[in-house]
């Protein structure tokens, strides 16, 4: 398959061309060029004021200040609305459609990979654009930019609290069980944009790996999940995953 002038992208093309079970993993990175800021970075991209998103994202912030913590969700919805799917999230669309058993498990809460067309989406971390109340239990779909009280309250009186997995609390069970399952079994697993740090989500492609499917890693960094993976396609995610999904001739 491969020959001693291809390049690496080219022998991952020529892979998933003929790939009929594929999974893609993504993160933060796979949105940073539709302008949505990632969590971890050297010049401090995650940091909103002067909290870092382990100080925010944990149900003790959220139960000392809940204003506070949604001040800083109602800021990333209302950026999060002026941004749109950028060629990273369209090819991994197009993707979907080609192969006959894909999955998209994302850890991203922006709803792009829906916008650009996905439509077998694993979300392990939840969804900014949805409100779960701690009064009466209600998980709701709630699109308001901006939102018209900090924090905002369900129609019970009780408190609404982002529909996001935070740090300590569990994923999904059922999304995740798919996850690891579909990528267990997958033959090529892409694992776009992400920092590969955070758990459970980082042991997807460990796991996948040592299961027998071929890795591939799209950053513009190595992570510590490189020396495990089949191969690491350095680039941004909105430049090599279209030429991964297209194809190179
Ligand atoms: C580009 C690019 C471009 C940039 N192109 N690439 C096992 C071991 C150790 C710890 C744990 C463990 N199990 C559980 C834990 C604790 C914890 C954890 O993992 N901590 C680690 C940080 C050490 N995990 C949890 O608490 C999880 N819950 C859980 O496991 O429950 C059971 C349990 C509880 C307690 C103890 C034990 C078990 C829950 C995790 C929930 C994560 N939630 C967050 C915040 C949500 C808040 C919100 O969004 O509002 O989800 S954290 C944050 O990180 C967010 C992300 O989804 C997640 C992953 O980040 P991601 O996507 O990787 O982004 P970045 O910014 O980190 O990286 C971006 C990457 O893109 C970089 O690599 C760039 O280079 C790259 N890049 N531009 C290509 N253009
Ligand atoms: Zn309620």
């Amino acid at each position: 398959m491969s020959s001693d002038t291809a390049t690496p992208l080219e022998d991952v093309a020529v892979r998933l061309r003929a790939a009929r079970r594929v999974v893609a993993l993504t993160g933060a990175g796979v949105s940073a060029e539709s302008g949505v800021p990632t969590f971890r970075g050297s010049s401090g991209e995650g940091l909103w004021e002067k909290f870092r998103p382990e100080d925010l994202a944990n149900p003790d912030a959220f139960a000392r200040d809940p204003a506070l913590v949604w001040r800083w969700y109602a800021w990333r919805r209302e950026l999060v609305a002026g941004c749109r799917p950028n060629p990273a999230h369209d090819a991994l669309a197009a993707l979907e459609r080609r192969v006959p058993e894909f999955l998209l498990v994302t850890q991203n809460v922006d709803g792009l990979h829906a916008s650009a067309g996905s439509q077998r989406i694993a979300e392990l971390h939840g969804s900014l654009w949805r409100t779960r109340c701690l009064g009466c239990g209600a998980i709701a779909e709630d699109r308001r930019v901006p939102l018209p009280e900090l924090p905002p309250r369900c129609g019970c009186g009780g408190l609404l609290r982002p529909d996001i997995v935070w740090f300590g609390e569990s994923l999904p069970e059922a999304e995740l069980v798919r996850g690891f399952e579909t990528a267990a079994v997958a033959e090529v697993v892409l694992v776009i944009g992400t920092s590969s740090i955070v758990y459970p989500a980082a042991a997807i492609p460990q796991h996948a790996a040592r299961s027998g499917a071929f890795v591939v890693e799209i950053n513009l960094e190595p992570t510590p999940l490189t020396p495990h993976a089949g191969a690491f396609l350095s680039g941004p995610a909105a430049v090599i995953v279209p030429q991964l999904v297209g194809g190179v001739s």
